[in-house]
């Protein structure tokens, strides 16, 4: 199987964030692409190449304009009015408040951001950029006939919904390669999201459309990020109704459970007639992931890998979650092998 990568990841490098109460360093650091390249070397996967530039247009097919500026300069606007310091977000437009853009850059990250634990630093548009251009690469490469290919993102992207930003994610990777597929003339993208986290940025563009069918297994947004979507009757709406589809599974869940809620997910994505599989490649369901609950051993993912591959369906597989840093590697091209062994 074909990896792209780029070194542009590195630009996404934060100090800190917030958790439990305390700044610790990121969970979500450069070290989690280069396990995961090294381990796709060690193994022989196959060829790992460059991305191509493809710019901001494919961005904006399905984010907002405002939010992509937003992103392009945020870190300028932060510096200028006098900050030192990675930027965060501390105010938001919750209940009874108003959906208007501020003109302080602490008032419009509040508007634009989801949660608080994602640093905005110098180098995080190029980053999320150079992400967007990994993922859209691999698009194209099955455009052109080839069944699978691996997208190794970084920073990763479902979370960033139509436009926000948060969870780790800036733009998102997945939604706009399933947007990619459609332009160059798919009909039905099926996207699956095993991340240990709902995709409620991926649910949020495409929850009124029936073009792309989304599903995702995840802890139950009643114990887990983030918290606020995720739940099982969102099952799309207007043209979109029928289309979403949420598993939320109990802290804990052991592999047998998580498994029989993918055969249900995989047997939905086929009676949708997708025409194009994306996964939403998160391993952070493994069993010793610092900030998931889930059980799933490194063999478990091997597993799961072969029976994507039995859907039968081109496959892209985009890079999301993971905190496992010294497995991740392991965990990530255990599914890509499962899945060229059930070929
Ligand atoms: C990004 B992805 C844990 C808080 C978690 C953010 C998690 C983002 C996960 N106490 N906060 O889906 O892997
Ligand atoms: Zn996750």
């Amino acid at each position: 199987m074909l990896t792209i990568y780029s070194e542009d990841h590195r630009h996404q490098d934060g100090k800190n964030e917030l958790h439990n109460g305390k700044m610790v360093p990121c969970f979500e650091m450069p070290k989690r692409a280069d396990i995961i390249l090294e381990r796709v070397k060690t193994t022989n996967l196959g060829a790992i190449i460059a991305p191509d530039d493809f710019g901001i247009d494919p961005i904006l097919r399905v984010h907002d304009k405002g939010f992509v500026e937003f992103m392009a300069t945020v870190w300028e606007e932060w510096c200028a009015a006098g900050n030192d310091c990675e930027a965060f977000a501390n105010t938001w437009p919750t209940r009874r408040l108003r959906e208007r853009i501020p003109i302080a850059i602490e008032g419009k990250i509040g508007y634009y951001a989801l949660a608080i634990e994602t640093p905005i630093t110098s180098g995080s548009y190029k980053a999320a950029l150079s992400s967007v251009n990994v993922a859209l690469t691999g698009q194209k490469k099955i455009a052109a006939g080839a069944h699978s290919a691996f997208a190794l993102c970084r920073p990763p992207g479902h979370h960033a919904a139509f436009d926000q930003y948060g969870g780790y994610c800036f733009f998102n990777n997945a939604a706009i390669a399933a947007q990619g597929f459609l332009d160059d003339g798919v009909s039905k993208v099926a996207i699956l999201d095993v991340d240990f986290h709902h995709g409620n940025g991926t649910q949020d563009i495409f929850y009124e459309r029936n073009d792309v069918f989304f599903t995702s297994l995840h802890g139950s947004p009643d114990y887990e990020f983030p918290y606020f979507l995720g739940w099982d009757d969102e099952t799309g709406r207007g043209a979109g109704e029928g289309c979403n589809i949420n598993y939320p599974l109990m802290p804990g869940t052991t592999f047998d459970i998580w498994f029989e809620a993918l055969r249900d997910a995989g047997k939905r994505i086929k009676e949708y007639g997708a025409e194009v599989l994306i996964i939403s490649l998160g391993v952070d369901t493994f069993a010793h992931d610092p900030i998931s609950s889930f059980k799933l051993q490194s063999p478990d993912f091997t597993t799961y890998g072969k029976y994507i591959a039995e859907l039968g369906l081109p496959t892209l597989f985009v890079m999301e979650g993971g905190y496992a840093v010294e497995e991740i590697g392991i965990n990530a091209v255990n599914v890509l092998q499962g899945f060229e062994e059930g070929l």
